[in-house]
């Protein structure tokens, strides 16, 4: 058993660092792409085979230290009935977004465990077939939030923010309706066999920092309080991680998953040992040329790989058009040039 992730976020890893991607299950590998021009994205998420063949991709071609279940963020968001689809080039799509204060009282979340049945199954099975550590994952309430309210990808989350001023009360409520079935999802997850939990707030980037505490961070710190009795570590990745880094560290989270922004070494500095540090690499450099990526992720272990609470992954999810050759390098250098 490969339990490197395990020991890194326990402060204890003297292998040098374990490595897995965001988004390492996803459309810049042909393996995927081939199934997905079989099948939709909903269709794959909801069949225990095809999770089950997916999650172990990447762990098959590039030998990564972790598998994270396929799944999505906003799947949960089905139990309310909001017409969920995924589209080409548009990404997710809610047929009913929610518009107002008054739509907050008929958001029941109905079924979630049929939903989530063919996700639990196959993290049963991966479990046992895995070598490598699982991890499971929800959305953070405020970026769940953010969809249900714009009903797709958006840029500022306009909508999401004017709710947020303009009705805080109701902006609590529904944060807490989330965060209620997100303790839910994790706790079956794990009882299911995920052995460590990541929670996404991609888009905690748009707050500032007050904001960030009072609706995103007190809802991160309640999922981690309700799962504390099962000891599974639990990573907080948000965009905007390098700035609001200590306020993250301030709950003790197990890891946090840093953007790219800030220099992991400087941060490192300011977060007690206890927090595992994570990612920070610019997916980016994944698109330059063999010697510059070898020259960016020496200089990120030259800072990082003595560190026992370390965890290689980029600062954000891989991008769908980056070259598989890079990523085979990218874990060749982690791997084989740890005390270069
Ligand atoms: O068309 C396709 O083939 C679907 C592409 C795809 C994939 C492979 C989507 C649609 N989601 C996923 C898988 C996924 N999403 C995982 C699986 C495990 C892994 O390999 O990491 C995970 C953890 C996510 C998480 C996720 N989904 C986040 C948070 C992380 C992040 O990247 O910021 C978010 C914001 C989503 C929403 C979502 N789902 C899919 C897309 C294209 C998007 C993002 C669109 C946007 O930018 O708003």
């Amino acid at each position: 058993m490969n339990e490197k992730l395990i020991r890194a976020l326990k402060g204890k890893n003297s292998e040098g660092p374990p490595i897995w991607l965001m988004r390492q299950a996803g459309r810049y590998m042909p393996e995927y792409r081939a199934i997905r021009g079989k099948h939709s994205f909903l269709e794959m998420c909801r069949n225990r085979e095809l999770i089950t063949q997916i999650t172990k991709l990447p762990i098959e071609v590039f030998d990564f230290d972790a598998a994270i279940i396929f799944s999505d963020i906003l799947l949960i968001l089905e139990t309310f009935g909001v017409g969920l689809r995924f589209e080409e080039g548009l990404g997710p799509i809610l047929e009913k977004p929610i518009h107002t204060p008054l739509d907050i009282a008929h958001l029941q979340a109905r079924d979630l465990d049929q939903h989530i049945q063919p996700t639990l199954e196959a993290i049963s099975i991966l479990r046992k077939e895995l070598k490598v550590p699982l991890i499971g994952f929800c959305g953070a309430p405020f970026t769940v939030a953010s969809y249900l309210i714009e009903g797709k990808t958006s840029r500022d989350l306009k909508k999401t923010k004017q709710w947020m001023m303009r009705e805080p009360d109701s902006f609590h409520k529904l944060l807490q309706i989330l965060t209620s079935l997100s303790i839910q999802y994790l706790k079956k997850q794990i009882e299911a066999g995920a052995q460590a939990i990541q929670i996404f707030d991609s888009w905690a980037s748009v707050l500032s920092t007050s904001q960030f505490h009072t609706y995103s961070l007190a809802y991160m710190q309640k999922i981690m309080d309700a799962l504390a009795p099962t000891t599974v570590p639990v990573i907080l990745f948000c965009r905007g991680s390098s700035v609001f880094a200590e306020q993250l560290a301030s709950i003790s989270p197990a890891g946090i998953s840093l953007d790219w922004n800030g220099d992991i070494g400087l941060i490192r500095q300011k977060i007690p040992q206890s927090v595992a540090l994570q990612g920070n690499l610019d997916p980016d450099i994944l698109y330059a040329k063999p010697s510059t990526i070898k020259q960016e992720v020496q200089c990120m272990l030259n800072k990082m790989r003595q560190d026992p609470a370390y965890i290689f992954n980029l600062g954000h999810g891989i991008s769908p058009d980056t070259p598989t050759d890079a990523v085979k390098l990218l874990v060749d250098i982690v791997k084989n040039n740890v005390m270069g």
